[in-house]
């Protein structure tokens, strides 16, 4: 199916449905609020008459953006359609309800690991699942109203790290800028999104002191002393898995995080080789370049280490 037939169908099924149920992944990030929280406001704008919930965890750092529906009982799933957006694996869609509908639609652009849905639209060509919403709005014609201008619009801003990816083509563009028309107020967002604390300079300075670098692996241990020590929440410890960036001569860079359960978050990136099989080998998943998983010890983080190494020299199984 083309994306154009998705678009209808996913129209057909918005229409038939009185009450539509959105899921997205756990640990969310912009793109799963962006897709879930903005096909909601969509829906709401120009089909009043329906129930729309968005459903799952809050999560602090993104209270700006929206909140999430609380105390929807089984019952409400009965009859409903449930959209799942942004979520490769069936493992990690927050929360596991999804499964009560009467119709289940997924939304995604991740690699079809785990294949579900009654309907699946996915397709890796979007930068995220937030442009795969724009773009049906685009495409439908729908009223945008400010709020959902704003909310999907950063969805594509996070995950297109600012267009800045190499999946950033002329159709992110046109959907960004249709959305820029609902007349939201793109400085307030970008105040919002870009502020940083003089504690998030600092532990920079010295996280970047702790970079090890080798074979074209570049990798960086953050633990929960760090953290504590620029008083940095848990749920954030996945904001520097960026740090290593374009650096000349590192091909492959993993950020290894604490968490509050004592495991450890994994962040791959890579400028070029497809790394998600090391994501899957260890439970994770996501995109060729940038995936991520959670791993138990640090005897497993040096097992990471040195897969990626392999990935490098092309021996990785
Ligand atoms: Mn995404």
């Amino acid at each position: 199916m083309t994306n154009l037939q998705y678009v209808s169908a996913i129209q057909k099924l918005i229409e038939g449905y009185e009450t539509i149920i959105i899921h997205r992944h756990i640990i969310p990030d912009g793109d799963a609020y962006g897709s879930q929280l903005g096909l909601k406001e969509l829906i709401k704008t120009n089909y009043p008459n329906k129930e729309v919930y968005a459903v799952g965890e809050d999560i602090n750092y993104l209270k700006f953006i929206g909140l999430m529906d609380k105390n929807i009982i089984d019952e409400k799933y009965k009859n409903a359609l449930v959209i799942v957006t942004d979520c490769g694996n069936v493992e990690r869609i927050d929360n596991q309800r999804f499964k009560l509908g009467k119709h289940l639609l997924k939304i995604d652009h991740h690699p079809n690991a785990t294949p579900y849905g009654d309907t699946s639209w996915v397709d890796v060509t979007f930068t995220s699942a937030s442009e795969m919403v724009g773009y049906l709005a685009q495409q439908l014609n729908w009223k945008v109203s400010p709020t959902a201008g704003r909310i999907i619009y950063h969805g594509i801003l996070t995950d297109s790290l600012r267009f800045l990816i190499k999946s950033t083509s002329s159709r992110t563009l046109e959907v960004a800028s249709w959305l820029l028309k609902s007349n939201f107020d793109l400085g307030q967002l970008y105040e919002e999104m870009y502020k940083r604390k003089l504690s998030d300079l600092k532990i920079q300075a010295e996280l970047i002191d702790l970079v090890k670098v080798e074979d074209q692996v570049g990798y960086l241990i953050i633990d929960e002393k760090i953290l504590n020590k620029y008083q940095i929440p848990f749920e954030e410890n996945g904001k520097f898995s960026n740090l290593l960036k374009d650096v000349e001569g590192i091909e492959i860079w993993l950020t290894f995080a604490a968490r509050a359960d004592k495991k450890w978050r994994v962040e791959f990136r890579s400028r070029e080789l497809a790394i998600n099989p090391i994501a899957v080998k260890y439970g994770g998943g996501g995109h060729n370049l940038a995936s991520g998983a959670i791993v138990d010890d640090r005897n497993t983080i040096n097992n990471v280490i040195e897969d990626a190494k392999k990935m490098i020299k092309g021996e990785f199984k």
